[in-house]
């Protein structure tokens, strides 16, 4: 199975809706294997957008992602970053449809509260800046009679 690499940005708890993210996930029939609140630091914030240094909107990205804590994951499931990106809909605000995630719940590209893996390398890459082996938490599904 595929993992990928998410992380819902700050706005996301300033609004409450962390819940309703994690939701949609949830829904779609992603497993969650492994997940964190953190406040990152500027040099893991860094490395994480190092691909977009100087441009424009990169100092503005990072103030942003500094500025709360954070929710961190690791989804598991077949064409898990190809389906995460789906759910999360395109980076532009004009683009992203509704039903979406960015498409229901970001007014600005620049916050457009989550951030999702789009590649494998991306993945393999982003999981290893925020977690460590020990914290993934691999599961099976169970006897549905425990519902
Ligand atoms: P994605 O998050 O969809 O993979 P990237 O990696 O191109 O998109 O951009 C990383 C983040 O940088 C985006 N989530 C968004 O917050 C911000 N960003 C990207 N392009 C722009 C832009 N043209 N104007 C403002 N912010 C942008």
């Amino acid at each position: 199975m595929e993992k990928t690499f998410v992380m819902l940005k700050p706005g996301v708890l300033q609004r409450r809706i962390a819940g309703e993210v994690l939701g949609r996930f949830e829904r779609k029939g992603l497993k969650i294997i492994a997940l964190k609140l953190l406040r990152i630091g500027r040099e893991l914030a860094e490395t994480h957008y190092a691909e977009h240094k100087g441009r424009d909107f990169y100092e503005k990205l990072i103030e942003y992602t500094l500025s709360g804590p954070v929710i961190a994951l690791v989804l598991e499931g077949e064409d898990a970053i190809a389906v995460v990106r789906r759910l999360t809909g395109p980076t532009n605000l004009l683009e992203a449809p509704a039903g979406t995630i960015r498409g229901d719940y970001a007014a600005r590209t620049r916050l457009n509260i989550v951030h999702a893996s789009d590649c494998p390398a991306s993945a393999e890459r982003e999981i290893g800046l925020f977690f460590e082996a020990r914290e993934f938490c691999p599961w099976e599904d169970g006897n549905r009679d425990w519902f």
